[in-house]
C-alpha cells in the first residue's frame, strides 16, 4: 500500500461513489424542533447595541477564534474569545472559527451577523471524513436557522465571510478584535491598508494606525464588562456556588491526598472533577500549594506532597458553561488546627481582608481597597518587628520610600472578575485603579502574607508559612455583598469547616 493510499484509508475517505452513497443513506431525519432562545440572548443583544452606538457606520468584526493544536492532530478544548462570548451569549466549546460581524446600516445602526460553520449534510465528505469538524468525529452542530433562533441574530455560512468582508463600508472602515483570530486579522490588514492610510488623527492629534483603531474597539468591549448586568451576576453566583462544592470536596478528600502522596495533584484533581462536572472546567489553573509552595504566588505545578502539619493554600474557581468564573482562595490547616504561628499569620491576613472588604462601596476608589488592606498588613509587619529599623507604617506605605512590606506581599489586593479571571484587562489605569466603584462591579479582595522558608529576615517559626484569603465581592448600592461568603473565612470557622467534614465536633 502506498503512503498516499494508507493515509486515505486511515482517514476514511471514500474509495468510490458506491461507498459515499452507502455512508449518506438511511439515517433518520434530523429533528425539525425549533431551538429555544438562549437566556443570554437578550442581554447579548443589548451589549451589541451599545457597541453599535459607539461605532456608527463602521463594520465591527469580533472573531471567536479557531481551534488550537495541542500536538499533531489533537486540539485543545475550544474556548471562544471572551469578547465574542459576551456579544453572542455563546459559551463553552462554541463555535470554532465563527465570526460575529456588526454590519453598518444606512441609519447608523448595525445588523448582527454570525458567520459560522453550520452542520454539514450527510452526503458531504465532512460528515464522516473530517476528523476536526465532521459529525462522525466531533458531533453535530446547529444549522443556520437553529443558531438564528437560539441567538436572535442573522447567521451566514463561514464561506461567505470573505465576500462580506470585501463589501465597501465607505470611508469610516472596519475594526477587528485583533487577538480574536490572528489569521483573519492579517487578511483584513492586507485589505484595509489603502483605505485607512488616509491620516486620520486621534484626540491628541496623533495619526491613527489601523491597529490603534482596532485597539479602541477591543478597549471598548473590555471596559463594557466593568459593570455586570443581572444575567452576568446570576452566572457569577452559579460559578461561586459550584466553587464552594469543589472546596468542600477538597476538604473531604484531604485524608486521601495525604495518603496517596503528590497530594497537591490529588487536590487539583478533586477540584477539577467538580469544576468539569458542574461547569465548563476551571477558570484558570488551580493553585494547590502546600507548605512553602504557598509562597510561590502562581504555583500551578502542584507536584508536591501534602504533610499533615502544612497549610494548604487553594486558589481555584469554577468556570460555568457561559464562561464566567469564580476566583476564591482559602488557606486550610491540613491537620484541622492552625499552629500558633500559622494562626498568627492567618489572623493578620484576615484582618487585612476585612479592612479591604470594608472599603468596597460605591463612590470609593478601586485603589482604596488595596490601600486599606495593605495598611493592616504593614501594621502587622511593623508590630512583629520585620520592617527595617527606623521604617514605620507610614514610611513603608509611602510609595517614594520603597514599600518594604512588599517583600511579604508583592501582589495587588483586587482585580475585576467575570468572563476572564482578570476581567476588563484593557481598561486604562484611570478606568481601573483610579476609578470609582459602581454597583454591579464584581471584584476580588485577596490580601496575603508570604514568608518563604529561606527568608532569613523573619523569625524561624514563621518561615514556610504562606496565607492568602480571597473572596468575590459584588458592589451593591450601599456597600457590597460577599458572593463567596458560604465558604468559611475566620481561622476558627475554617477549623470547624474541616472538623465538620470529618464528622468531628468542632473544637470550642
Ligand atoms: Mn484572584
Amino acid at each position: 500500500m502506498s503512503e498516499e493510499q494508507h493515509k486515505a484509508d486511515h482517514r476514511g475517505r471514500p474509495s468510490n461513489d458506491e461507498f459515499r452513497a452507502f455512508i449518506a443513506a438511511s439515517w433518520a431525519p434530523r429533528s425539525t424542533d425549533k431551538p429555544a432562545q438562549a437566556l443570554a440572548a437578550p442581554y447579548a443583544a443589548l451589549r451589541r447595541a451599545a457597541a453599535s452606538a459607539a461605532f456608527p457606520g463602521e463594520r465591527l468584526v469580533i472573531p471567536a477564534g479557531g481551534l488550537k493544536v495541542r500536538s499533531n492532530d489533537c486540539d485543545y478544548v475550544f474556548r471562544p474569545h471572551s469578547a465574542f462570548a459576551h456579544l453572542t451569549g455563546l459559551g463553552s466549546d462554541r463555535e470554532p472559527d465563527a465570526v460575529l460581524v456588526l454590519e453598518p446600516r444606512q441609519d447608523g445602526s448595525h445588523e448582527s451577523i454570525l458567520y459560522f460553520r453550520p452542520l454539514a449534510g450527510r452526503d458531504t465528505e465532512e460528515f464522516f471524513g473530517d476528523s476536526r469538524y465532521g459529525e462522525f468525529w466531533v458531533g453535530a452542530r446547529p444549522g443556520l436557522a437553529d443558531i438564528e433562533d437560539e441567538l436572535a441574530l442573522s447567521a451566514r455560512h463561514i464561506d461567505e465571510l470573505a465576500e462580506g468582508m470585501g463589501k465597501d463600508v465607505g470611508s469610516t472602515g472596519i475594526r477587528i478584535v485583533r487577538d480574536g483570530d490572528r489569521d483573519l486579522t492579517a487578511a483584513l490588514d492586507a485589505v484595509r491598508d489603502g483605505a485607512t492610510a488616509t491620516g486620520e488623527t486621534d484626540e491628541a492629534g496623533q495619526t491613527q494606525t489601523i491597529r490603534d483603531r482596532d485597539d479602541e474597539l477591543a478597549h471598548f468591549l473590555s471596559t463594557m464588562r466593568l459593570v455586570k448586568d443581572e444575567w452576568e451576576i446570576a452566572q457569577m453566583r452559579d460559578a461561586i456556588r459550584a466553587t464552594a462544592t469543589g472546596f468542600d470536596a477538597v476538604i473531604a478528600g484531604l485524608p486521601q491526598a495525604l495518603a496517596h502522596g503528590r497530594g497537591e495533584r490529588w487536590v487539583e484533581g478533586i477540584f477539577g472533577l467538580h469544576a468539569r462536572h458542574q461547569g465548563n472546567g476551571v477558570g484558570y489553573d488551580s493553585i494547590c500549594a502546600s507548605g512553602d509552595h504557598a509562597n510561590t504566588l502562581h504555583w500551578i505545578k502542584n507536584t508536591g506532597d501534602i504533610a499533615s502539619g502544612d497549610l494548604l493554600l487553594l486558589d481555584a474557581g469554577v468556570e460555568v458553561d457561559s464562561l464566567f468564573t469564580a476566583d476564591v482562595t482559602r488557606t486550610l490547616p491540613v491537620s484541622g488546627r492552625f499552629t500558633e504561628a500559622q494562626r498568627k499569620v492567618y489572623d493578620a491576613v484576615y484582618a487585612a481582608q476585612e479592612a479591604g472588604i470594608a472599603a468596597v462601596k460605591p463612590g470609593a476608589k478601586f485603589s482604596d481597597i488595596h490601600d486599606a488592606a495593605i495598611r493592616v498588613i504593614a501594621e502587622h509587619l511593623h508590630a512583629w518587628g520585620l520592617l527595617p529599623e527606623g521604617v514605620d507604617v507610614e514610611t513603608t506605605l509611602d510609595k517614594d520610600n520603597g514599600n518594604y512590606h512588599r517583600r511579604w506581599m508583592v501582589h495587588g489586593t483586587s482585580h475585576h472578575l467575570g468572563l476572564d479571571v482578570h476581567d476588563c484587562a484593557l481598561a486604562l489605569r484611570e478606568e481601573y485603579m483610579g476609578s470609582e466603584l459602581k454597583p454591579g462591579m464584581i471584584l476580588t479582595v485577596e490580601p496575603g502574607l508570604y514568608f518563604k522558608a529561606d527568608d532569613l529576615l523573619v523569625p524561624e517559626e514563621l518561615r514556610g508559612i504562606g496565607v492568602r484569603i480571597e473572596d468575590d465581592m459584588l458592589v451593591t448600592v450601599d456597600g457590597c455583598e460577599n458572593l463567596s461568603a458560604a465558604m468559611p473565612r475566620t481561622s476558627t470557622d475554617v477549623e470547624s469547616w474541616i472538623a465538620n467534614s470529618r464528622g468531628l465536633t468542632a473544637m470550642p
